[in-house]
């Protein structure tokens, strides 16, 4: 060989072949230094830094989900400590669209079918008792037992076979479906701080007042806040024991003199059932009011002849009575009003 004492191997000159020997063919076309297996110190130090980059991009990608899904987990059910509100509606106050869609839904199937015993607002019309009373909705017409009753049909209320009230699923041979049973549910305890569209019954449209142009609304019956008096006696299971004596009814009775005169007004469909009332002269009398419109207030506004306001009761929302004691008043004609819907609730007081 050619060697030289002292040189590396590297440097040698390629060993000379014999001409009959074929050149190997050049397997690669790319750039030597491509091909190189080993790793020089600089490129395995940058393969580790890479694979630590990767390793962190991973990390904080997880750390980013995570405080993700546990802000939005805090924004739906309320921060700790008491630092804000449920989004969903815990208590009520904002429901999901699709229950809004149901408890709307819900107020046709009630107009159509129920509203001719049970009243428009639920109030109790002649044939069947109420509904929107917050005594009742507050544990008596849960959803079970609302769900039993349109199965069962009336007589599972008190047990009398001879009942009114129909079966309504069509479970049990009645006219309705099961998703109209739960929308109807939804519309009975809907509570009375929310506010529903009316909608038309075939395209869900938003029904419009033809005078005011406006879109129709109502608000439900249950008073998410209400609880009952704290030694109040729970509604009964058979709502007619309350008229038999049963206990658990609320008969206000007039606040004053039990001999003194009652004079009742009763509003009702923001009316006023009677629009000509009569007290006596010259006496103190009690005046009654009885509320029976579900979370719509009313008050009675006596005036004077002359327009001076010689009374007032307190402005509540139903379904509630309160009575009051108004001083004598001289004999003449008083107009009234509700000062809520001074438009249409008027009448006159005459006293004598
Ligand atoms: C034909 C009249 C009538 C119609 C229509 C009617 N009900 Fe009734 N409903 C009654 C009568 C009467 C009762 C009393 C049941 C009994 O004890 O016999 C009653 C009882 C109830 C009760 C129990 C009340 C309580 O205090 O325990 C509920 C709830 C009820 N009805 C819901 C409805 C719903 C919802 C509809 C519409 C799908 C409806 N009702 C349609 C007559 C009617
Ligand atoms: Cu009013």
């Amino acid at each position: 060989m050619t060697d030289t004492p002292g040189r590396e191997p590297e440097e040698r000159l390629p060993a000379v072949r014999p001409p009959a020997e074929a050149v190997p063919a050049e397997r690669f076309t790319s750039h030597p230094s491509v091909r190189t297996t080993e790793l020089d110190p600089e490129r395995s130090a940058q393969i580790v830094r890479q694979s630590s980059n990767a390793r962190w991009v991973g990390f904080l990608s997880v750390v980013v989900v995570i405080i993700f899904v546990s802000l939005y987990w805090f924004l739906e059910l309320g921060f700790p400590f008491g630092l804000t509100q449920p989004r969903l509606g815990v208590d009520g106050t904002e429901l999901a669209a699709q229950q809004v869609l149901s408890v709307e839904r819900g107020y046709n199937i009630y107009e159509a079918n129920c509203a001719r015993c049970h009243g428009e607002q639920g109030e109790g019309g002649g044939i069947g008792p109420a509904l929107n009373r917050q005594d009742k909705l507050f544990l008596h017409l849960s959803e079970a037992y609302l769900k039993n009753i349109l199965h069962a049909g009336g007589r599972y209320a008190c047990g009398d076979s001879k009942s009114l009230m129909p079966v309504w699923a069509d479970t049990n041979g009645g006219p309705l479906n099961y998703r109209q049973i739960e929308e109807l549910i939804a519309f009975l305890r809907a509570p009375d701080d929310a506010t529903f569209v009316k909608r038309d019954e075939e395209l869900l449209d938003p029904r419009v007042d033809p005078i005011t142009g406006e879109v129709e609304t109502f608000v439900g019956w249950r008073d998410p806040d209400y609880k009952p008096e704290p030694g109040a006696t729970p509604f009964p299971d058979c709502w007619s024991v309350e008229f038999t004596g049963g206990g658990g009814g609320e008969t206000p009775g007039p606040s004053t003199d039990p001999n003194a005169q009652v004079v009742a007004f009763v509003a009702t469909g923001i009316l006023y059932t009677e629009t000509e009332v009569t007290a006596p002269a010259d006496v103190a009398f009690t005046l009654t009011l009885d509320n029976q419109d579900a979370a719509i207030p009313h008050d009675v506004v006596i005036n004077d002849a002359g327009g001076t306001q010689v009374f007032k009761t307190d402005t509540f929302p139903g379904v509630e009575t309160r009575s009051y004691t108004v001083g004598p008043l001289d004999a003449g004609a008083y107009p009234f009003l509700c000062s809520v819907h001074p438009q249409t609730m008027t009448g006159t007081l005459t006293v004598e």
